[in-house]
């Protein structure tokens, strides 16, 4: 008699061993820590007067779209967590639900953040993050490794920009592994930033870009230098021709696909089976499921692995072969990715 896999449930996609590569730290707090830090404030500060979270953003709302999900950071979140504590309490947090989720390999990303009022610099901001990654990582009952990439916001002038390359340069040492370029993809003119994006790889960082997010932003003119800066990995990757699509094949540039951000956002048309990511599977380029913003769309990684499972058909073993796809991108070292071959070859995990 022939057995049968059992098929893929929420159980399984937890314990996969899972690499997470397009993160950004002030979108994955959850509201549940959110609403912690808000208590403390509240408790300890007089005439604290923001609104509790699970008010302001209550937790069945993942509806935000391309246009209202920038404003959640500006007009909430950044208000909250806008001290050391609470930036070293919402970090610790973070990281412990990536690993809690079955996350081995996370490489978390963050805009440095200058909090005028508080006399916290950016240097400060991305020093006190990086305390908390190598923290994590000293730590050896921790079975998730965690490195940081620095984001340069599409709104910065370009001399903020080369101040995010100087942070990265200054930090690399410490756990930076590469730069990206993100924010709302609806402003700023990304041209100017060619410069910092050429020191940046020159001197030996990784490059992530946000990519094709928007259709009005997926100008011929855009993606052609996007793509001329020579990226390492793309983000998002939706609104891309096939003369693109080429090109990304035959540079070999790996993929962060994020699919219920992509619905919920509805940056896509259409259902999950209608995502990008069932064209780009068959392809053989490198590729990895991330959550984006798991604090603001509430699906962890092993729920987007779920996902794909069920609505791309995946049996066990192929959504192991989909996790592992990711390690030939990883930003780490080889000896990182020489780690994470031994885990997966090493797993079982009642396939
Ligand atoms: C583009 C995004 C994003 O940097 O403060 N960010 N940029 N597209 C997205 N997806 C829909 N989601 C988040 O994290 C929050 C910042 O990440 C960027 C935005 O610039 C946001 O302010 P950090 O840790």
């Amino acid at each position: 008699m022939v057995a049968t896999a059992a098929p893929v449930d929420s159980d399984f996609a937890r314990r996969l061993p899972k690499i997470e590569l397009h993160a950004h730290l002030t979108g994955s707090i959850s509201r549940v820590c959110l609403h912690g830090i808000w208590k403390t404030r509240r408790a300890q500060e007089p005439g604290f007067d923001l609104q509790d979270p699970l008010v302001a953003l209550p937790p069945a709302k993942v509806g935000f779209d391309i246009k209202t999900v920038f404003p959640w950071f500006s007009s909430y979140v950044y208000r909250l967590c806008n001290d050391l504590p609470s930036i070293v309490r919402s970090t610790r947090a973070v990281l412990q639900d990536f690993q809690d989720d079955g996350v081995v390999y996370l490489e978390l990303r963050t805009t440095p953040r200058a909090i005028v009022d508080r006399g916290i610099t950016k240097d400060q901001y991305v020093k006190t993050v990086l305390d908390i990654l190598q923290e994590h990582n000293r730590d050896a009952t921790n079975t998730m490794r965690v490195f940081l990439i620095i984001s340069i916001d599409r709104r910065n002038t370009v001399s903020e920009a080369e101040e995010v390359v100087d942070l990265a340069l200054k930090y690399q040492s410490a756990g930076v592994v590469g730069l990206d370029l993100c924010g709302d993809p609806a402003r700023g003119d990304v041209h100017v930033f060619t410069a910092a994006f050429t020191r940046a790889k020159s001197a030996g960082l990784k490059i992530t870009l946000h990519f094709a997010e928007i259709e009005a932003s997926s100008t011929d003119k855009e993606l052609q230098s996007l793509l001329s800066w020579k990226p390492d990995r793309l983000g998002h990757v939706i609104h891309v021709k096939k003369e693109f699509q080429e090109r990304i094949e035959k540079g070999c540039i790996g993929l962060e696909l994020c699919l219920s951000c992509n619905i919920h956002a509805k940056m896509i048309t259409g259902t999950y089976a209608d995502h990008h990511f069932g064209a780009w599977r068959r392809s053989p380029i490198p590729l990895a499921l991330c959550t984006d913003d798991v604090g603001v769309f509430c699906s962890p990684l092993s729920q987007e692995y779920l996902l794909a499972a069920t609505h791309f058909g995946l049996d066990r073993a192929q959504l192991k072969a989909l996790a592992e796809r990711a390690i030939p991108s990883i930003f780490g070292s080889p000896d990182e990715q020489s780690r994470l071959q031994t885990l997966f070859s090493q797993w079982t995990g009642s396939m």
